[in-house]
């Protein structure tokens, strides 16, 4: 790395500490509980019914008798945890072992962090809301960091909320099934996508089986998602009901189904990949350049 790399990589760093400051003043102000992250548990995310088309394999390693896997997120865990803390949030990193060719995106990485949050009680309009005042605040507070940004020749970026709203359907339909680089290319302001067919924990419409109450966010200018989220299947016959439809495994979920049947919360919530918002904050070419120790699939790793 030449002198001039070096000088912009901390610029980008700089940039990156300044977000997570502002991110945990946010959501210690809006009344959250900040707790530290998990990384090693029992059951974790599945990553949808077919894990294997993304990556190669979540780790595990066999402790004291017991077989432990990786973070792929934390969403198992935080539905745990809110049913006694009400509004959470961890700073949480995720192992995801993503295929090589996924270098080409410019949005993966194997080795990131995750801003994940859960609210008892709540609507996914509530969690949008809440996520757009985020956004608000966050160009309020980047907007005085003008001079860090002008060193990589970009304007801090002005979120302008409400952000506009279309369901999956009217995506693909618009832009076709891989709807989310095209759409993203065609926006200038983030916008919401609702309605995915995804992993059990996010909740189906009762009222209409088959569409779920869930949404990402999706970054203007050809970025693509930065955030995604849900309200929550919480009632145990659902949950096991979805898991069998995705013919997950129980018996690796029994820890957290033990804590389903004794009850859930409703709840809703998100997360956001915080090296895919500096990345599109500083308009990076590829997330892992917002990385001290870059942890790109199929990169060779230095350090
Ligand atoms: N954090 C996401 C959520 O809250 C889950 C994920 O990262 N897969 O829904």
């Amino acid at each position: 790395m030449d002198a001039r790399e070096a000088e912009s990589l901390k610029t980008r760093l700089r940039i990156g500490s300044e977000v997570l400051r502002l991110s945990t003043d946010f959501f210690h102000d809006e009344g959250f509980i900040q707790l530290l992250p998990v990384m090693l548990g029992r059951s974790t995310d599945p990553l949808g019914p077919d894990p294997g088309s993304m990556i190669v394999k979540t780790p595990e390693v066999e402790y004291n008798g017991t077989l432990l896997y990786t973070m792929n997120s934390m969403i198992l865990h935080k539905q745990v945890a809110v049913k006694r803390l009400g509004r959470i949030f961890i700073l949480s990193p995720n192992i995801r072992l993503e295929k090589p060719e996924r270098r080409a995106t410019g949005k993966h990485l194997f080795e990131f962090t995750q801003l994940d949050f859960e609210i008892s009680g709540a609507s996914k309009e509530d969690v949008m809301s809440l996520v757009e005042k985020y956004f608000a605040s966050l160009s309020k507070g980047l907007a005085k960091h003008r001079e860090l940004f002008a060193e990589l020749g970009v304007e801090p970026f002005e979120f302008k909320t409400p952000f506009a709203k279309y369901t999956t359907h009217e995506l693909e339909e618009k832009y076709g099934k891989d709807w989310e680089i095209p759409a993203s290319r065609d926006h200038s302001q983030p916008f919401w996508a609702l309605c995915h067919k995804r992993e059990f924990y996010d909740k189906e419409d009762e009222r209409e089986p088959g569409h779920y109450l869930n949404y990402d966010l999706i970054y203007p200018l050809g970025f693509g998602e930065a955030l995604s989220g849900a309200e929550r299947e919480h009632a145990y016959d659902r949950i096991t009901g979805r898991m069998g439809k995705d013919k997950l495994e129980m018996k690796v979920y029994q820890a957290y189904l033990d804590e389903a049947r004794e009850g859930f919360v409703p709840s809703a919530g998100a997360g956001f990949g915080v090296e895919r918002l500096v990345r599109f904050l500083t308009r990076s070419e590829h997330v892992g350049d917002v990385q001290m120790f870059r942890r790109v699939p199929g990169e060779e790793i230095r350090v």
